[in-house]
């Protein structure tokens, strides 16, 4: 397919990785001017001695002697450790009006924040302020409130444990539970619903477990771009002979074939490992119906051998003492029709029939999977179909198998483990209450979406970010920005400017932080804080360049002046006095933890840290009967969806981008330079409307009242996608995710499946 007219777009034809992945990173050094500190600090991203990079949670080898290559990872440090500054002189040049027309690229180049600001309505424009100025007015507007509903205390997934800890005690104790965090956006699914089949929301593998696996299924996830050191983990799979079988509607070149930088070999002979021994272009949200598809193959092959006496292809053993449920998901399977899941998966019988051959095969099996599974109606219940495919087989607890979600933020898994979390346990209430004497609120709190919709009603008038760009992050930017300007308050403490700090409501402040690259020393000398990878395993992690201003305070000192403000000098928790050393904080979340994070404090000290107790790991299921579950797939929510004109779209991360940071304009893997304003769509769905490639587009968002939600001008661009399917990049396109389009059980928003219509640009 030749896209070769449009501007900026054309066919990539190498490996992910490689040369191309060397220069990129140069390039981004240089752009940043990182050179120097950037360059040092590399040499130190996940190793014992130094911090745990900002860009990705998955988890370190064990022998971390050699530098581990990552040309995402050398960004996320690069666009850190940058030398660029937003002083104080940025903001008297330019209004906040004016900064809102820069683009999300420009916003966050301006470089590191320097000083807490100040929001003043008459000049439009943020204005320095004292930090014990800034955390009054925090204190006031707190104490001001009518309930402590009314406040909410957003997390992005980048806080260490001790900061996301002390966060979730200041609104504990201030008596909500409205944490909305950027789980709620991303892996929420994973959160609610692998506790109902397995007993534990989190991952059950170690890295180990990929020496020993010989089938590896990649469900929705785009490792060379999002979790660049997984590469090497599958390369290696790879290179043993371990099938790997990808599902995805975008043939994703880092899943075809990488070149691993680190190979001098693959460098110099311009060569390349493949990776799927099987690529399956999945409809979009057909993963479940695919799912169930395998399953039925499984539970009618198992029934005839059982038949003619052939070895069963269950595992039955590990079914009868481990689990149960499995009649109901059978009765299930064999009342699906053939051509309706072929209808809803985009694969013909033969493709499912296919990989429940090579399932059936596999001796262990991982089960690894991304955004593309959870950003749609209905995730949580395909969640549990994945887990269903490996229970029936005993792919669960044993060396080589078990599932793993690809959490995003670095610290996104920890922030949850130490309490961030709109619907905490009553055990962890209880044991908070206890080692504070406080009474926990127990209502639930907010998701995100939830937040939202509280603010827009103005029920909601304070809100707190730690780190994140919120309002952007979030769908419906029409509504998601007007209700941050209804706010009273809202309080940003940041590395970088972005655009949800410019939305104004009465009042705003900014309030800038050191990052996980820099020295953090408080009163107690040169601190270390921890952070929760992917697989469950805790380290700690120590900042080695200097800060980007003497003004920064740390994330935890900048909530123990919140808290010292809403709750005033007198209140028992000594909160200087845990941010004069963390290992007094660690102390506390040992307290409330302790079955989770016993020693914490030494055992961090040991290089590599260590890892939480799993219970699945070890077939220990921590669910109401005691025994792991099958679950049959929820009925859809919404019929309508990829009916008649109506196309699905995926919103997608390109590969010069971190979430809502965008580092640069290039997808070099997917054949884009110098442009994001692409929606990438199958010539046969084009032709259908009278288009083609490089032709100006609207997409609407179908069923949204009016077509309010559109987003208009795009050009087309042809890619092998399955019919009915269009992807483009999200931030740009969140308009057209509806607030109220998203999974019932998590809140989760549907970013993977929005329906759209295309057509000429009006
Ligand atoms: N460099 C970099 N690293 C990051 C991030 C970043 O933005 N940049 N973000 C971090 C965060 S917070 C997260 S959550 C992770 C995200 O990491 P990923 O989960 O890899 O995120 P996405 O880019 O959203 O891509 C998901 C993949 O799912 C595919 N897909 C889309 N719809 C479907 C579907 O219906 N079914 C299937 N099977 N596949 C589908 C897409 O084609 C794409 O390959 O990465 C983290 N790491
Ligand atoms: N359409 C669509 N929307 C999506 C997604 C999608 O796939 N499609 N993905 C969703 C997902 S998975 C996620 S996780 C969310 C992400 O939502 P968020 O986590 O809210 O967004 P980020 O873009 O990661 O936040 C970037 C900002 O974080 C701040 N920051 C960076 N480092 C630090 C730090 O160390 N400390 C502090 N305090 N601040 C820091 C900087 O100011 C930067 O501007 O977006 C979601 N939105
Ligand atoms: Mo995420």
């Amino acid at each position: 397919m030749s896209d070769d007219t449009i501007e900026g777009v054309r066919p990539y034809h190498g490996p992910a990785g490689g040369w191309g992945a060397l220069k990129a990173v140069g390039r981004a050094l240089a752009d940043q001017k990182a050179v120097v500190e950037g360059g040092r600090s590399l040499l130190h991203a996940n190793k014992p001695d130094g911090f745990d990079c900002p860009g990705c949670a998955w988890p370190d080898p064990k022998h971390t002697a050699s530098f581990e290559f990552c040309e995402n990872g050398a960004k996320a440090v690069a666009w850190e450790a940058t030398s660029k500054r937003a002083r104080p002189d940025f903001f008297a040049r330019h209004s906040v009006t004016e900064l809102l027309s820069w683009n999300d690229h420009d916003l966050e180049d301006v470089g590191r924040l320097t000083h807490p600001m100040a929001y003043d309505h008459a000049s439009d424009r943020y204005l320095p302020i004292s930090w014990a100025d800034a955390f009054d007015q925090i204190g006031g507007a707190l104490r001001a409130l009518e309930s402590p509903d009314q406040a909410e205390f957003y997390a992005s997934g980048r806080a260490s444990n001790e900061a996301a800890f002390l966060y979730q005690l200041l609104g504990r104790k201030f008596g909500t539970n409205n944490f909305p965090d950027c789980s709620n956006m991303c892996h929420e699914p994973t959160s609610v619903a692998l506790p109902d089949s397995i007993g534990l929301g989190k991952g059950s593998v170690t890295l180990e477990d990929f020496d020993h696996a010989d089938l590896i299924l990649c469900f929705g996830h785009n490792p060379g771009t999002n979790h660049p050191r997984m590469m090497a983990t599958l390369r290696e799979a790879a290179r043993r002979g371990a099938a790997i079988l990808v599902f995805n509607p975008l043939r994703e070149r880092a899943l075809e074939r990488f070149a691993s930088p680190q190979d001098p070999k693959e460098m110099a002979t311009l060569t390349a490992t493949p990776i799927a021994s099987h690529y399956y272009q999945v409809a979009i949200g057909g993963d479940a119906a695919l799912v169930e598809g395998v399953m039925k193959c499984l539970v009618t092959r198992d029934e005839e051998a059982r038949r003619s006496g052939a070895e069963p292809v269950l595992d039955h053993g590990f079914i009868a003492e481990h689990t149960l449920g499995l009649e109901a998901l059978a009765a299930h399977l064999a009342g699906l029709e053939w051509p309706a899941i072929e209808q809803r998966c985009g694969l013909e019988r033969a493709r499912i029939e296919e990989i429940a051959t090579i399932y059936a095969r596999s001796k262990a099996a991982i089960l690894c999977y991304g955004m593309g599974l959870t950003q749609h109606r209905n995730a949580s219940s395909s969640i549990h179909q994945l887990a269903n495919l490996l229970l029936l087989r005993g792919n669960i607890g044993r060396p080589g198998a078990g599932i793993c979600p690809l959490r995003g933020h670095s610290n996104v898994q920890g922030d949850r483990t130490v309490g961030v979390w709109e619907k905490p346990t009553e055990a962890f209430l209880a044991a908070m209450d206890r080692v504070f004497g406080i009474v926990s609120p127990r209502r639930h709190g907010h998701t995100v979406v939830e937040a939202i919709e509280a603010m827009e009603q103005g029920r909601a008038k304070v809100f707190i970010g730690l780190g994140g760009n919120f309002a952007i992050a979030a769908p419906d930017p029409g509504r998601t920005c007007a209700a941050m300007r209804r706010l009273e308050l809202s309080v940003h403490v940041a590395t970088k400017l972005n655009r949800t700090h410019l939305l104004q409501g009465r009042a705003s402040l900014l309030l800038p932080c050191l990052g996980r690259t820099e020295i953090d020393l408080q009163a107690g000398g040169r601190q270390a804080v921890t952070v929760e990878d992917s697989m469950s395993m805790v380290h700690a992690s120590r900042g080695l360049n200097t800060p980007a201003a003497d003004t920064l305070l740390s994330e935890p000192a900048i909530v123990a002046g919140m808290a010292r403000a809403v709750f005033g000098p007198d209140d028992p928790v000594p909160w200087e006095d845990l941010v004069a050393d963390y290992d007094r904080i660690r102390a506390l979340i040992e307290a409330v933890l302790p079955e989770l994070f016993s020693g914490y404090n030494d055992r961090i000290r040991v290089p590599g840290g260590f890892r939480l107790p799993v219970g699945p790991s070890e077939r220990v299921w921590k669910t109401a009967s005691g025994k792991a579950h099958f679950l049959p797939l929820a009925p859809a929510a919404d019929p309508r969806r990829g009916q008649g004109d109506v196309l699905l779209l995926t919103t997608l991360r390109s590969h010069d981008q971190y979430n809502t940071t965008i580092y640069g304009n290039d997808d070099r893997y997917r054949g884009v330079f110098g442009r994001r304003d692409v929606v990438f769509v199958n010539p046969a769905d084009l032709a259908a409307r009278g288009l083609k490639a490089g032709d100006l587009i609207d997409l609407v968002a179908a069923f949204a009242p009016s077509g309010q939600r559109a987003v208009r001008g795009m050009v087309a661009v042809a890619m092998d996608l399955p019919r009915g399917c269009v992807a483009a990049y999200y931030p740009e396109t969140n308009a057209l995710v509806g607030l109220d389009d998203r999974d019932e059980r998590s809140g989760t928003p549907a970013y993977k499946s929005a329906p759209v219509r295309l057509s000429a640009a009006a």
